[in-house]
């Protein structure tokens, strides 16, 4: 990275061995480059910029940590990054920091206001959190706790799962809505997995991307860039994205939809593989006389059809598919039928080694639950699902839970925990049907208003750690308020971000990177691993690891003021595995917990050691390997046993129909009724099968003529870079924008016929709100469309972030100001895409 120059490597490492090696060089001729390369211990961690969580190795010197990379040992990332990992020592080392805990000064909170933050012991931070929650307690009233959680690792539930619960709160509240359930919702309701896909990159020989920007986003970058030279080699490329993005620009396709019609373009790509006979007979079936029956515009008798591994085939052409001609989607999508045709053809002509890749972009629409089943569904149709080339399901990865903590919940706890929780999940506009039960899953961003209007209740305090929902959730301005609403609130933060400006106390947190214990569970590239984070430095500042430290000091807190229950679990339950020792302070603790939660990837006398991967051969193997790899996932497996109401991949969904039946009985109505309160025009059994559903848009079409839509950045890690100058000095990476500034883009043809320019400074209006930003003209958006990168505009949170951070002048806009509190609802998600407002433009002479 340009902006390092050798001249800040020498001078904040002086007199460590790197510098040393440096003046080695100088007398002997060794070439500093080789110096370099070997200076220095390697130290496993894991990248937590994005739901990657890649396994990483840090190179520390001293107590420095300098360079990052992939871990070798790794089967999943096989040593390869993103550009992201190297920001994260930025933030480690961000002089904006958190330093010390703090308190507020001044009572009055809201944007604009200054907290008056001074510096206090954690003596006085601890003990002031406890006070307030010991008053929930004597007032019976432990309810009134909330806890919000936003990224996190899997040590997440000491804090987050048993803190609530054995405190006696049912409001553990997760940030999963506002980041990707409806994505979820697509492969749940037709093939019963709730959760991202895996790919078989190496094999396939189509990639159909809904939104999906994988060489930039997503979910496995480091593997996607790896390998998509030969991606590109052997299989076709077709993006869908109403922006040019990095991997659309490199496809052999580009499809730039209308935002929010995805789910016309699904239907129309499925009425193309059937009418032209394309589907898989070996996973779908086949006609009784192998005669091609699809015949556009015609119903077909279901019994004339053998149906394979999949349900309701002929029932979704009958009902959905019979009339939706590439013609017709071309008219809602504005994409040329030819191409809708050419672009169904190549992807069933090449299957089943393709790959349909939902991505949020289809997904998190006001009506995406449906264009998410569509998209999805066409992996069943050509059946891809599970099959070599396609996409896949995951491997089993190893861990332990949080050891079992239902004796330490007392009577007040058990009483209070069963309480409604804060989010309104379940009510009958907030199905929230995640796994397929009703209020299953979290609302997050209703939790604002739920605060707000204190229903079901008021909340009184309120904990957030690594989260900043002033910031990241749509309609901010109500999380503004709702945060200034609750009488105590506390954050365990690393930056002062927009949701700390709220906080009565603040927490410094132990950065992600280096600075703590904690593990990690993903996949990508067919291996499932378990990533250890370690604590490769001693951290600069008086700083405490989130989710186990914290949590820790809390409980001691608690029971020195009576109420022991939570650190008796603490410290009765954890346990070294290897020495059987009791923690007996947090760091302990957090040692502890990890070791326990991990054993099985390490610890030969385990059940499970060896058994589905690495037999790592004691903690000390797998701390300095770092990751426990899963053997690689086997095809084929799930077929027959999908874990759907049939048990097969279904195009007519019974488990969404079992769904939807069970809401409307919890709430005494009808599935009409449900659907009309969830904003879907679906009526009878149109609720039961993927189908489409016209875009939903705030604001009319005369004021507000701009369709405004946003992306993520290829180096946002989530919405915690913009402090980095290495992002601003870099921003450019991203299609279309400009360094150190935060551009709308709009077509060169919109900007002629308003007469503005680039670099223009412009205020966008939404019927929700307004920013001001400047303008860039660019043609990888459509006429009638704008585009804006999601991540800056932060009014607080560092120097680098802001334009002016002592007047609270933000660099750029934040899209959350302008987007409105839209869901898609089956799923409780925030519907950030599939153009949810419109926009006015102007420019500010
Ligand atoms: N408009 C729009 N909104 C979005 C998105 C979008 O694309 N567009 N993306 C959505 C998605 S997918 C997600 S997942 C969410 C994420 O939203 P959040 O879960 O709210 O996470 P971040 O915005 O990344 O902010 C996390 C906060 O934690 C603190 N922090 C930073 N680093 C650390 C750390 O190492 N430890 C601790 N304890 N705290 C830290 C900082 O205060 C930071 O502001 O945002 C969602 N919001
Ligand atoms: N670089 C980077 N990668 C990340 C993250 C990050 O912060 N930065 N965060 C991680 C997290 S938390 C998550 S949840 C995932 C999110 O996974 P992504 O797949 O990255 O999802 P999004 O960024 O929400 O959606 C991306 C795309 O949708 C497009 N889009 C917008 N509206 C529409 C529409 O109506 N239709 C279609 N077809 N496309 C539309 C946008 O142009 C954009 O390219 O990414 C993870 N990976
Ligand atoms: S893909 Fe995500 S987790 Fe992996 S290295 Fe990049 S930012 Fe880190
Ligand atoms: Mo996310």
């Amino acid at each position: 990275m340009k902006t390092l120059g050798a001249g800040t490597v020498l001078a904040s490492f002086a007199g460590t061995p790197l510098l040393r090696n440096f003046a080695q060089a100088a007398t002997t001729g060794a070439s500093i480059e080789s110096l370099r390369a070997n200076a220095g211990r390697w130290i496993a961690s894991t990248c937590q910029g994005c739901t990657s969580w890649c396994p990483v190795q840090l190179r520390v010197i001293g107590n420095h940590v300098v360079d990052v990379r992939g871990n070798p040992h790794s089967k999943a990332n096989h040593g390869k990054i993103c550009p992201r990992p190297h920001l994260a020592i930025q933030q480690m080392y961000d002089p904006d920091r958190i330093k010390m805990p703090m308190k507020r000064t001044n009572p009055k909170k809201g944007r604009g206001e200054d907290p008056g933050f001074v510096p206090i012991s954690w003596d006085e931070a601890i003990g002031t959190i406890a006070d307030k929650m010991m008053e929930l307690r004597a007032n019976d009233e432990t309810h009134k706790y909330l806890f919000m959680r936003g990224r996190y690792s899997y040590l997440r539930d000491i804090i987050y799962s048993a803190m609530p619960k054995v405190f006696g709160s049912p409001n553990g509240i997760s940030h999963s809505a506002i980041c990707a359930e409806a994505e979820k919702f697509g492969p749940y309701y037709t093939e019963g997995f709730w959760d991202y896909r895996d790919y078989d990159l190496e094999n396939t020989r189509y990639v159909l991307c809904w939104g999906a920007d994988p060489l930039a986003s997503n979910r496995q970058v480091p593997h996607a860039i790896n390998v998509w030279s030969k991606v590109r080699e052997q299989a076709g490329i077709a993006v869908i994205d109403p922006r040019l993005s990095a991997t659309a620009a490199k496809a052999d396709h580009w499809l730039p939809i209308i935002p929010g019609e995805d789910g016309a373009l699904a239907v129309a790509i499925a009425h193309v593989i059937l009418s032209a006979g394309l589907w898989s007979r070996e996973f779908v079936g086949d006609f009784k006389d192998q005669q091609n029956r699809f015949i556009p515009g015609e119903s077909v008798d279901e019994t004339l059809f053998n149906e394979v591994h999949t349900h309701g085939v002929v029932k979704w052409w009958n009902l959905e598919l019979k009339d939706r001609t590439p013609e017709w989607a071309s008219e809602r999508t504005g994409l040329p039928a030819e191409q809708i045709r050419k672009v169904a053809i190549e992807f069933a002509s090449a299957a089943p080694r393709a790959i349909s890749w939902l991505s949020p972009g289809a997904a998190m629409q006001a009506r995406g639950g449906y264009s998410a089943m569509a998209a999805h569904a066409l992996n069943g149709l050509v059946g891809s699902v599970d099959h070599l080339g396609g996409t896949l399901q995951k491997t089993k990865v190893v861990a332990e839970d949080i050891p079992d903590f239902s004796d330490y919940i007392d009577e007040l706890a058990a009483k209070n925990g069963k309480q409604k929780k804060i989010d309104q999940r379940g009510r009958l506009e907030f199905p929230a049907l995640k796994s397929g039960k009703s209020g299953g899953g979290v609302v997050t961003n209703n939790t604002a208003d739920a605060i707000l209007n204190e229903d079901p209740y008021d909340i009184k305090v309120a904990i957030a750690c690594w989260s900043n929902f002033a910031f990241s959730c749509s309609g901010s301005d109500r999380w503004e308020r709702a945060l200034a609403k609750i009488p105590f609130f506390a954050h365990i933060t690393t930056n002062a971000s927009e949701t700390t400006q709220f906080a009565d106390i603040v927490l410094p947190a132990a950065h992600q990177i280096a600075e703590k214990w904690s593990f990690l569970k993903n996949k990508q590239n067919l291996h499932g691993y378990s990533s250890l984070t370690e604590p490769a430095v001693k951290p600069i500042w008086d700083v405490r690891q989130d989710e186990t430290e914290i949590p820790w000091m809390l409980a001691e807190a608690l029971a020195e003021r009576g109420f022991d229950n939570l650190h008796r679990y603490y410290k009765n339950e954890f346990a070294d595995p290897e020495t059987g020792k009791k923690p007996s302070n947090g760091s302990e603790f957090a040692l502890a917990a990890v070791k326990m939660l991990t054993r099985p990837c390490w610890d030969s006398s385990h059940a499970d050691h060896g058994k589905y991967g690495d037999a790592l051969q004691g903690w000390d193997e797998f701390a300095e390997k770092g990751v426990w790899n899963s053997k690689r996932y086997q095809t084929q497996e799930k077929w027959g046993h999908f874990k759907t109401a049939t048990g097969k991949f279904e195009f007519y969904s019974e488990t969404l129909k079992k769904a939807l039946e069970g809401h409307a009985k919890k709430n005494g109505t009808n599935v009409d009724a449900v659907m009309a309160a969830t904003n879907y025009l679906a009526r009878g059994e149109q609720a039961f099968y993927p189908h489409f559903e016209p875009a939903l848009r705030h604001g009319d079409a005369e004021q507000f003529p701009f369709i405004f839509f946003e992306h993520r950045s290829r180096l946002n890690r989530e919405g915690r870079s913009a402090n980095c100058t290495w992002y601003q000095e870099h921003k450019n990476a991203d299609p279309g924008d400009e360094n150190w500034d935060d551009v709308l883009k709009m077509n060169p043809v919109d900007a002629a016929r308003l007469g503005l320019k680039n670099k223009d400074s412009v205020r966008v209006t939404s019927p929700s709100g307004a920013i001001t930003v400047h303008l860039k003209l660019w043609e990888g958006v459509r006429p009638g469309t704008v585009a804006k990168c999601y991540g800056q505009g932060h009014w607080a949170y560092g120097r680098v972030a802001a334009a002016d951070f002592k007047h609270h002048q933000p660099l750029g806009g934040n899209n959350n100001e302008l987007l409105p509190a839209e869901y898609e609802r089956l799923s409780g998600s925030t519907a950030r895409h599939g153009g949810t407002t419109r926009v006015q433009v102007t420019k500010i002479a």
